[in-house]
């Protein structure tokens, strides 16, 4: 075990600017901490989803104000890529509404797509959700750079907030994406009403997987109304700023990702999360389904905070084994 739960429970507990400090220098040593990765998210099929995720405005359960879109077209979906390619993106994530990918034409498609963003030059992702082996192969085989699956919260809160899943499916689909050579995006959703003791359970098992995630988003929750969770309140900026620090303390050399939430945060309040180690932000003004600081909004904040979008396939080196 590289973390012990007293390892991290005692990180995470710092006092916030000893936390900040602590994770600011780890970051110095491990990243350029210049360089953010910008990754641009498309919905390629949007809503109409079988499962009860209580903060997702997509299940089909819950009355919510999203546009049900069948799967787009390859054609559509790489212009999108163009076009985020010309804003300066590198990493480009297809993201689909489904409990877990079936064997047909749909899939067919998405791979197609994987090839075509793949030929672009730019870091492929697809979150879609779980998947067989066979399929996380076909997958790897188109080219995706990378998977993304997130735990969202602990394993002891996960059945508070989904119940048509578990958190071991979660974690064979990690496993399978693994052994077919794609690297893993993995990472949760804060203000779900989890505990302190949650979020560190939640580090304590990413921390901990076979190999570490080579990328981590941490979400702030979007409350949506509609959906079991629509009316929680807002997440504090110290609680994503102690989430962010400790996940790079624990994680060295992993892509910390400022994920959803950004639309609510002032400039400053996300130069704090860059302060704590955060590494890579979702650009464009849609996440999948909520809104996002639009792309010239962004490049003024990079402007304003000297900082410059990572390179695409920038060598990403082995996750750390070490403590720090
Ligand atoms: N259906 C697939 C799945 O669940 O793995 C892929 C898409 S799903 C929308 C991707 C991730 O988005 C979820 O795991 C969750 O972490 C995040 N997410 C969804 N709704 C959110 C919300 N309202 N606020 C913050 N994050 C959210
Ligand atoms: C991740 O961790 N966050 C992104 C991406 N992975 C797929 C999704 C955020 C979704 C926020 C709600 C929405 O826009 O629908
Ligand atoms: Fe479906 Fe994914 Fe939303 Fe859950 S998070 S309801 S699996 S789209």
């Amino acid at each position: 075990m590289r973390w012990t739960l007293s390892d991290i429970e005692s990180i995470y507990a710092l006092p916030l600017l000893t936390l900040v400090q602590k994770a600011s220098a780890i970051h110095q040593t491990h990243q350029d901490p210049q360089e953010v990765q910008v990754c641009t998210l498309l919905s390629i099929k949007t809503g109409g989803c079988s499962e009860d995720c209580a903060y997702c405005p997509q299940a089909a359960r819950y009355q919510t104000d999203i546009n049900v879109q069948a799967l787009m077209k390859k054609e559509d979906v790489l212009a999108y890529a163009e076009k985020a390619k010309a804003a300066g993106s590198t990493r480009f994530c297809m993201g689909a509404a489904w409990r877990e990918v079936r064997d047909n034409r749909d899939f067919d498609r998405v791979l197609e797509m994987v090839k075509g963003v793949n030929q672009m030059g730019m870091e492929v992702c697809c979150t879609l959700g779980m998947l067989t082996a066979e399929q996380a192969q076909k997958l790897a085989d188109a080219g995706l750079h990378a998977y993304n699956h997130n735990l969202d919260t602990s394993k002891e809160h996960y059945g508070d907030i989904i119940t048509t899943r578990t958190y071991e499916d979660r974690l064979e689909t990690l496993e399978n994406v693994r052994q077919a050579g794609v690297t893993v995006c993995c990472g949760g959703i804060i203000g779900l009403g989890e505990t302190h003791q949650d979020r560190i359970q939640m580090l304590h098992t990413l921390s901990n997987l076979p190999k570490v995630p080579e990328s981590v988003p941490i979400n702030a929750l979007v409350p949506v109304k509609g959906t079991p969770l629509g009316e929680n309140s807002k997440v504090d900026i110290w609680d994503m700023v102690r989430m962010i620090a400790t996940a790079r303390i624990l994680m060295p050399q992993t892509m910390v990702r400022l994920s959803a939430g950004r639309n609510d945060m002032s400039i400053a309040e996300q130069a704090l999360c860059f302060l704590a180690g955060a590494n890579s932000i979702f650009a464009g003004d849609k996440l999948l389904t909520t809104p996002n600081p639009a792309f010239d909004e962004d490049q003024a904040m990079f402007e304003l905070l000297g900082l410059k979008p990572r390179v695409a396939f920038k060598e990403e080196p082995e996750a750390a084994e070490a403590h720090a």
